[in-house]
């Protein structure tokens, strides 16, 4: 990785506002202990809607530096909307990030490209950072379309941005197939990956757009495979599930990346 990595903790629906209490400390207390260096590396987690307060309060009264944010916002300000959380309320949490177009969002969710875009321009208004989630299917991947796919994603975004927004984002390159099931993507695919995005990146903005963003592997990462993802020089970090769950495993990896 060129660019400073960033390790993120997707809980999705896991852990109350107790047990995330208890994970950010007993994380706040791994990393202290092995003088893990925040300047190098950041580390972010990504509780449930419900248990953001409680983080919020922890990280403040104890001036921690982990990062946290959202799994997703609705495209809407405020109103009425029962049961959706607008990005206001998110970045008045404290959020720096916010998770977006994750592949069970697109699957579970009517989340399309329309609503993707706009829980985008929605995030960058309230200040916050939006981590955008893209990656083939396995389908795409036999017919070896799986670059055009994961590039095309990312511009179904981009082409709604300018230059500034643009900088701002940070791609998570998810590969459907790897997510949840123990088969993590190769290094080379990883770099391929994102590779092709940066450079699609550049094409479209220029220099400086396509060096910012980072872009983070995602899909059955652990400790045993994160070491040899980032060293590829496209992989800037880790958006991170299963493994997240467990504050030693998850500490690992942010030592590693
Ligand atoms: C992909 C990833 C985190 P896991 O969904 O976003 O999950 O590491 O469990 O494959």
């Amino acid at each position: 990785a060129k660019r400073k990595p960033l390790v993120a903790g997707n809980w999705k629906m896991n852990f109350d506002h107790i047990e995330a209490t208890y994970f950010v400390q007993k994380l706040s207390w791994l990393l202290r202990d092995s003088r893990f260096d925040y300047r190098r590396c950041e580390v972010a987690l990504f509780p449930s809607f419900t248990s953001l307060r409680s983080v919020q309060v922890l990280v403040e009264a104890d001036k921690l530096h982990i990062g946290y944010g959202a799994q997703s916002v609705s495209v809407i300000n405020q109103g009425a909307f029962t049961g959706d959380i607008s990005a206001d309320m998110i970045a008045h949490l404290g959020c720096s990030y916010v998770i977006i177009g994750h592949s069970e969002r697109r699957k579970y969710h009517p989340e399309d490209d329309a609503n993707i875009v706009d829980q985008v321009r929605a995030t960058l208004a309230a200040g916050m950072r939006p981590i955008l989630c893209v990656g083939e299917s396995f389908e795409e991947r036999r017919q070896g379309i799986e670059l055009d796919f994961a590039v095309g994603q990312v511009r179904d975004v981009t082409r709604d941005l300018n230059e500034d927004e643009a900088a701002k984002l940070i791609v998570a390159y998810e590969p459907v197939w790897a997510i949840g099931t123990g088969m993590v993507a190769t290094p080379d695919s990883a770099q391929d990956a994102a590779q092709a995005i940066r450079a699609d990146l550049r094409k479209t903005f220029n220099e400086h757009v396509a060096n910012s963003v980072r872009i983070l592997y995602g899909g059955s990462v652990t400790s045993k495979n994160a070491a040899e993802l980032i060293e590829e020089p496209d992989v800037d970090g880790f958006l991170v599930g299963g493994a997240s769950l467990d504050a030693n495993e998850f500490a690992s990896i942010c030592r590693i990346a």
